[in-house]
């Protein structure tokens, strides 16, 4: 029996079936990352963008080092530590290192801000947080400070990547360069349950605040080996990740813990621009780049695309939003290699399409399940009922790697998952002839920026904590590059004004919140419209935002 508050384990018969059809290993990440360091220990596993360089070997020995430090300096068997360092070596050292010594990382993106972050650390508990000097231009080891100093706060622990290490945080660089293995034997190192939550992902698009998502043990190996499988990743494959690191697509799907398992080795980069991806892409003959579709059109638009040699490339993956056909069919054409989409979500659904699919299918579908044991159904979201084949429906899934809970909200998981254990996506999908599914849009209120997803109702809270705001409201607003962005409309407290800088220099600096999450444009309304049940009409207001954008772009 699993003893860890607030995390829903898989019911016994479910567990038993995954169990015997070979779904579940009963491995830890930890070991299947160590056998893997062990068999290809020569192989290089990890490059930088600044050049650095780690073999299996190497790589394998750090995060043992770092997991050691982490277990002497008091970190316990299931503590939560907050993870949020941009992409380099070290946040994958420092996330292996933290379940190695038995802890669960949240797994927090780089832009995030203290609002974001204090609410993870107060929400989880988390004792402990891993964090860079400085982000851009924010001091993080402020950030920590700030959080560590309220009341009842939970943290008591920051390690901290960077020259400048304040007293009494920790330094991840002079940790990493003790060899304490000489000191302590790292057998001590606890040897967590499989069924246990190994990470804490973050939900990209649920109501209110984001929900954190519990990932086993066993669920994660099963999500990322058959990733790896589906991808055909070997001791050949050269990936290139731009995407953050503690995003799931990036961290297991296949990601870096999918090409650990084959020998590969991945180029981790922390500069998204067609530019870089271009460079990179030349310099280390990348086999395969792991890319949201808004980076893809950035790349076949750069103007000085063709003087790199890109012949290394043979497949995109991309997955996060909607790949338009008409891109996917640029791809081809323009860039020389194949394309495999993914249809993905933190919660652990994957849907992909596969390289020897017929043309049709890898342009215009998002794939199906990867996993033998995903179960899904498309339903009418109101009565719960299948659709006919080939209607539009709620996607909803059941399998191996698919969570039955958030963390620590029963109520809000009522509602999320079906009675019997079904993730409700929120996104509106039909079933191709082929089996395959098409994404067709979503009933869940959240704004896609460029695959990084932003929960309307979150942003709408803090804009109403504005003194000026009477009421507001947030929807998506079509971009060529990214997709969609966030459009605010709101209504004024009597004799207020307000414009888009105030209002994002309140989110930015009073607020606190994560840039990508802030509107792009403001619109100023008498009323908001309401829809027959007194709800504000989202539809409406997405309408007369993409009329408004089409008739400004032909003027
Ligand atoms: C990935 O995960 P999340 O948790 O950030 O976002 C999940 C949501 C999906 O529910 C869907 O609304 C959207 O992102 N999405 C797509 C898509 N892939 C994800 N919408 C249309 N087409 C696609 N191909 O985004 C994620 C996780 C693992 C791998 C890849 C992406």
């Amino acid at each position: 029996m699993i003893n860890f508050k607030g995390f829903t384990p898989y019911p016994e018969e479910f567990a038993r079936q995954y169990r015997k059809q070979g779904f579940w290993k009963d491995k830890t990440i930890s070991q299947i990352m160590e056998e893997s360091f062990n068999r290809f220990s020569g192989n290089t596993i990890l490059i930088s963008d600044s050049g650095r360089r780690y073999s299996y070997e190497e790589f394998g020995k750090l995060v043992t080092r770092l997991a050691l430090h982490f277990h002497i300096l008091g970190l316990k068997e299931k503590d939560r530590v907050v993870l949020q360092l941009p992409n380099v070596p070290e946040v994958l050292i420092a996330c292996l290192a933290i379940i190695k010594a038995g802890g669960i990382p949240i797994m927090a993106l780089p832009p995030h801000q203290e609002a974001e972050i204090g609410y993870f650390t107060q929400f989880a508990a988390a004792r402990a947080i891993v964090i860079p000097d400085l982000f851009k231009k924010t001091d993080k080891q402020a950030m920590a400070a700030n959080i560590m100093a309220q009341k009842n706060s939970p943290l008591e622990m920051a390690f901290v990547l960077g020259d400048n290490v304040q007293n009494g945080f920790h330094s991840i660089d002079a940790l990493l360069k003790d060899p304490i293995e000489k000191r302590e034997n790292p057998d001590i190192l606890p040897q967590p349950d499989p069924d246990m939550p190994a990470l804490l992902q973050l939900s990209g698009g649920t109501t209110g605040v984001p929900k954190l998502i519990p990932r086993t043990h066993n669920d994660y190996v099963h999500n990322f080996t058959c990733n790896a499988d589906m991808c055909e990743l070997n001791q050949n494959t050269r990936m290139l990740i731009a995407i953050p690191q503690e995003h799931n697509f990036a961290l297991a799907c296949p990601g870096f813990m999918g090409l650990v398992t084959q020998g590969g080795c991945q180029i981790i980069s922390q500069n998204p621009s067609p530019k870089a991806a271009l460079s990179l892409i030349q310099e280390h003959k990348i086999t395969h780049w792991v890319a949201v579709p808004a980076m893809i059109i950035s790349l076949l638009n750069y103007q000085d695309r063709n003087q790199f040699d890109l012949s290394s490339l043979e497949v995109i993956l991309t997955g996060g939003s909607k790949l338009n056909p008409e891109v996917a069919v640029r791809i081809g054409k323009e860039l020389h290699c194949d394309l495999q989409q993914v249809l993905g979500m933190g919660e652990g659904p994957l849907f992909w399409t596969r390289k020897n699919d017929p043309q049709e299918i890898k342009l215009d579908t998002q794939g199906r399940p990867q996993s033998k044991g995903e179960e899904f159904r498309i339903v009418d979201p109101i009565t719960e009922e299948d659709m006919p084949d080939g209607d539009v429906g709620e996607l909803w899934c059941r399998g191996p790697h698919t969570i039955r809970g958030y963390y620590n909200v029963p109520e809000h998981n009522l509602k999320a998952f079906s009675d019997d254990g079904f993730y409700k996506s929120g996104d509106l999908v039909r079933l191709h002839p082929s089996g395959n599914i098409i994404v067709e849009g979503r009933i869940k209120d959240c704004i896609n920026r460029g695959g990084e997803k932003i929960s309307a109702e979150e942003v709408e809270n803090h804009i109403l904590a504005h003194i000026n705001i009477d009421n507001c409201s947030c929807v998506s607003m079509p971009d060529p590059v990214l997709g969609e962005k966030t459009c605010v409309f709101v209504t004024l407290k009597n004799g207020a004004s307000i414009n888009l800088n105030e209002l994002n220099s309140f989110l930015e600096n009073e607020r606190r919140i994560a840039i990508f999450k802030m509107p792009e444009r403001l619109e100023i309304l008498d009323e908001l419209p309401l829809t027959n049940v007194g709800k504000v009409d989202k539809k409406t207001l997405r309408d007369r935002i993409a009329r408004q954008l089409a008739f400004e772009a032909e003027n």
